[in-house]
């Protein structure tokens, strides 16, 4: 328990310094029920980088924070395509 406190708290202090954190928005039109957002969480959080996953079933997206060092674009794209929800970038945020 007092790993993951510890682990949270460098997480969050950690972020804003990572020059190389970005955050998409990719459109998963495939979702279509309660049980597809954890299928895609899975897949995007398996991603080397990926720190951060935020499922919005009512719009179909998924917010994607991660460290472009380690991941991309492509490589989030593909993870929910080969959990069978193929998916495209349809924003960014800083
Ligand atoms: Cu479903």
């Amino acid at each position: 328990m007092k790993k993951v406190i510890a682990g949270l708290v460098l997480l969050t202090l950690g972020m804003p310094v990572w020059a190389a954190t970005r955050i998409v928005v990719l459109s998963v039109p495939g979702m279509n029920c309660a049980a597809c957002p954890i299928t895609v969480k899975k897949a995007l959080d398996r991603v080397p980088g990926v720190s951060k996953v935020e499922v919005r079933l009512q719009k179909r997206e998924v917010t994607v924070t991660f460290d472009d060092a380690l991941a991309s674009v492509e490589a989030l794209t593909l993870a929910t395509r080969d959990a069978g929800y193929p998916s495209s970038q349809v924003g960014s945020a800083k």
